[in-house]
């Protein structure tokens, strides 16, 4: 059977990068998969804290911020198992054992480590940063998934989570875990709208460099006006040469619907500034709503915790009993 997995990190509320790299793939699965295909949806939030703890009271928040987001975006709790991670222990009790069967060199080498890492003294790197990807494997592996969709950004840790259920197979002599495979969203990567070299972060310092679900049709005006671009005036498609309107093209194709030379075409007689007071009104039209969405759902907790607790209560028998057999696999029981 086919086991979808996947998880998004609760630190602030889902931006546009998140909704096309991410979640608008698993709308369409969630549309078109057969009923007998298992959807895992996971907040991650032991993953939230691998750059240091947050407050308790701002972890919490971000955690109903994200239910909140993905619910308003379309994730059906009916048909999706959508939890928070802490809340099935297994997921925690797996790390250890792939991390015994893991390298610090490979995980030193994963760009997102190098990336995160340079903030701090040689030394003083948490160890929760370098494990990352153990963790994510884990997650994944938990309940034997065969499908991962995550953004481009995630290809390196999903090799590492291939390898891993290849290498406990073989160590162990079984065919335990599947091999998952990486399932790709249209659009690979949305920059930043302050810095086209970097992608849309919900960490970045700069909120100007991201749309949130949760900006008003006022915030997404400002955000589009402000945002990156050249000394020319000319809409064109040209990534190399223009990157950070090149960026704003894709989102315009991404929130319209249509192909970056159909948007050009359709922006051939505006300026770029012009063009971005377009933008905002396009994802306006097609945010607001959800927006709305969001802002109820968040004004209610006990909608939110009850669908937190209906998904730990779905989803943890099932670690709970794939882990029993790596256990016994591995000879600790
Ligand atoms: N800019 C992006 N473009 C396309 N896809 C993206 N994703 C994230 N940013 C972009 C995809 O969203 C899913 C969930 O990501 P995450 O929240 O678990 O972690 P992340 O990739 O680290 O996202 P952020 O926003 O950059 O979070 P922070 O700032 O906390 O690290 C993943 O599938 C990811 O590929």
């Amino acid at each position: 059977n086919k086991v979808v997995m996947s998880g998004i990190q609760p630190t602030g509320v889902p931006h546009l990068g998140n909704y096309f790299g991410f979640v608008e793939n698993w709308l369409r699965l969630q549309k078109t998969e057969p009923a007998d295909t298992q959807l895992f949806l996971c907040v991650v939030d032991w993953h939230a804290i691998t750059t240091g703890p947050l407050p308790a009271v701002e972890l919490r928040d971000n955690v109903r911020k994200m239910v909140a987001g993905l619910v308003a975006a379309g994730v059906d709790c009916k048909r999706t198992v959508l939890f928070r991670q802490s809340a099935v222990p297994e997921h925690a009790e797996l790390t250890w054992l792939l991390g015994c069967l893991e390298t610090t060199a490979r995980l030193q080498r994963m760009p997102q480590y190098k990336d995160k890492s340079l903030q701090y003294k040689k030394g003083d790197v948490p160890v929760g940063l370098l494990t990352y990807p153990i963790l994510q494997a884990a997650d994944v592996l938990i309940y034997r998934g065969t499908h991962v969709p995550v953004g481009d950004d995630q290809t390196q840790h999903m090799h590492i989570v291939t390898d891993l259920a290849d290498h406990f197979n073989k160590q162990y002599k079984c065919e335990f875990f599947p091999k998952p495979l990486k399932m790709a969203s249209a659009l690979a990567r949305v920059k930043s709208l302050r810095d086209p070299t970097k992608k849309m972060s919900k960490s970045d310092p700069d909120a100007r460099s991201r749309i949130e679900l949760s900006d008003t049709v006022q915030t997404v005006r400002e955000k589009c006006k402000k945002a990156l671009t050249d000394t020319e005036s000319v809409v064109t498609f040209e990534m190399d040469r223009r990157p950070a309107v090149g960026n704003l093209v894709l989102l315009y194709a991404a929130v319209a619907g249509l192909s970056p030379d159909q948007v050009v075409k359709e922006m051939s007689s505006v300026t770029t500034g012009e063009f971005k007071l377009r933008l905002a009104e396009c994802i306006s039209q097609r945010f607001e709503p959800i927006r709305q969405r969001y802002e109820e759902l968040l004004a209610s907790p006990d909608t939110i915790n009850a669908i937190l607790e209906d998904g730990a209560a779905k989803a943890r028998p099932i670690a709970k009993s794939n882990m029993d057999e790596i256990k016994r696999i591995a000879g600790f029981s």
